[in-house]
């Protein structure tokens, strides 16, 4: 493993840019272990090969499979996806890949974070996650990008930036002890701004409910251009994500980003609410360590969740009655994106969407 530069990427001139500027690709990793995915992992396997055959369309993916995995996933995913040997925990790659740096010139570096499956042994999701934490560092010999690693335990997916230095994130997750315990508001966010190259940090509070990530903001909100926030929203107050949604909407409305902007933001009705059937839940195999799984647990479903690609913005399809307004609501907020729908339940009884289970690379030039 190459050795990790000792610098920042602020120091040196790098910064996170947005995800709608342009990729050289995605990479997803293939979805496996039986304590997590039912049935096997049979039914997300289709899920996530029709992500990946979305996403292709728009730019080229690659897939990290394990040995044992190699030729099942082969046959599932189109000729056009790139399928390359890889050890994971499971399949998350936007929290346990490389978030990806830009300079001026237009090289592209890659920020490995420390992962701990979202909360180490306070709250994690499962045992053992060290095959998962050496994710990132493998992606960059892949892509022969250079390595920064920061002394920080973080997630892709707990952060969203507007590539004009504002980074989104909550407090529930960053501020959460089984993060990063030493370091208080302050420090965090000076080692957000060093390794992404941002300059301010609008908090939210709460992620969506019952969120196993500890509230990862890319579950609840994203950019959907600078200064313009998409949110996820429920109208019943009897709902507990009303509460949080109309938290997050106050906070958006009192802040501004790191340009003085106000926020925009555009409500994005969340589907359900979804729960756990007794018929997913038992084709779970419980394992030691690993988070149970129980019938009628409320899903932390979002169609905030979706991977924008080169030319196509790839959303969950998770709720019928829900599934359409949801499609028009992002196809307005991005008119230069395909919007294309994936059924996307699969993903989503294993604990995150689309856009968790992606990871995209800026195009360097
Ligand atoms: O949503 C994500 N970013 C990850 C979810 C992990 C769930 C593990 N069971």
């Amino acid at each position: 493993m190459a050795r990790a530069l000792d610098s920042t990427p602020a120091a040196d001139g790098f910064r996170m840019p947005a995800e709608w500027e342009p990729h050289a690709g995605c990479w997803m990793a293939w979805p496996e272990r039986p304590d997590n995915w039912r049935a096997g992992a049979a039914p997300a396997q289709a899920a996530f090969a029709a992500v990946a055959g979305a996403i292709v369309a728009s730019e080229p993916v690659t897939m990290g499979v394990s040995d044992g995995q190699f030729e099942r996933a082969r046959a599932a995913l189109p000729d056009s996806v790139r399928v390359v040997e890889l050890s994971t925990d499971d399949a998350w790659l936007r929290d346990t890949g490389p978030t990806f740096v830009l300079d001026g010139a237009g090289e592209r570096r890659g920020v490995d974070w420390h992962f701990n499956a979202w909360g180490g042994l306070e709250g994690g999701l499962y045992a053992n996650w060290d095959r998962d934490d050496r994710v990132a560092a493998k992606v960059l010999e892949v892509e022969g990008d250079a390595r920064y690693r920061p002394p920080l335990v973080l997630e892709g997916g707990s952060i969203h930036v507007d590539g004009e230095g504002t980074v989104l994130t909550t407090e529930e997750c960053l501020l959460n002890p089984n993060r990063n315990p030493e370091l208080d508001r302050a420090a965090i966010e000076a080692a957000l701004h060093a390794h992404l190259g941002t300059e301010k940090v609008v908090w939210l509070g709460q992620g969506v409910y019952e969120d196993e990530t500890d509230g990862h903001v890319d579950n609840l909100a994203c950019f959907a251009r600078p200064g313009v926030v998409l949110l996820t929203w429920v109208e019943d107050p009897a709902d507990p994500q009303h509460a949080i949604s109309r938290d997050a909407l106050a906070r958006l409305e009192a802040a501004t980003d790191a340009r003085g902007r106000p926020f925009e933001v555009i409500k994005v009705p969340a589907p359900g609410p979804l729960e756990m059937s007794a018929e997913e839940a038992a084709g779970i195999e419980p394992m030691e360590g690993t988070q149970p799984r129980r019938a009628g647990e409320r899903l932390a479903a979002s169609y905030v969740n979706f991977y924008l690609g080169n030319s196509r913005l790839v959303y969950p399809l998770l709720d019928p009655a829900r599934d359409a307004d949801a499609g028009a609501i992002l196809a307005a907020a991005f008119p230069d994106r395909e919007v294309v729908g994936v059924p996307a339940r699969e993903i989503l009884l294993g604990g995150g969407d689309i856009h968790c289970i992606t990871q995209q690379v800026p195009a360097a030039h």
